[in-house]
């Protein structure tokens, strides 16, 4: 009774500790375009759907002076290319946009015929929370016929368990990050 009590602690801690280093570790950023950046000669599309936008990640455009970010505000726009009706416009050569709720934000370049060239991109930001973790695990109830040995060294080898786990996770995180 009281040992599956525990047990149970100490899943919740390791399942607690995952969730809360997975999510400091899971906003990244994305550099629109890769390694080609925010030009005409990228294809958008395929580097668009290479990349899953979560919510608080960010995205990066970076650019030469010909080029410059407008944020449009609807998907008409976008199609049109009607950069004239740019909810949001940037040209620093290094545009952070951070991906703050889920949807999809359209982008394309504000210089004359960029956009109608291709340049312009569709980033659909997905709630963080709905790639992690759909947890079904089995609730069932004396389902492992542990050894029944004393209480007390059960915790101690519980504890020692859920410290191990805890340098694991944080160790693997930190190579992840
Ligand atoms: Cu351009």
């Amino acid at each position: 009774m009281e040992k599956s009590a525990f047990n149970m602690l100490v899943l919740v801690g390791c399942v607690g500790m995952f969730l809360l280093l997975s999510t400091q570790c899971s906003a990244e950023q994305h550099e629109v375009g890769g390694k080609q950046g925010w030009d005409e000669s990228t294809d958008f599309d395929t580097w668009a759907s290479g990349q899953t936008f979560k919510v608080g990640d960010t995205l990066v455009f970076k650019y030469s002076p010909m080029h410059s970010v407008a944020e449009l505000g609807s998907e008409d726009a976008y199609k049109k290319c009607d950069v004239g009706s740019a909810t949001n416009s940037m040209s620093d050569g290094n545009s952070v946009v951070k991906l703050t709720k889920a949807g999809t934000r359209y982008f394309a370049c504000g210089t004359m015929g960029h956009c109608g060239q291709g340049m312009k991109v569709k980033i659909t930001t997905v709630s963080a929370s709905s790639s992690g973790s759909s947890s079904s695990s089995p609730s069932s109830s004396n389902a492992t016929p542990t050894s029944t040995s004393t209480s007390g060294a059960t915790s101690f080898a519980g504890s020692l368990v859920f410290v191990a786990v805890i340098l694991v996770l944080s160790s693997l995180m930190n190579i992840l990050c």
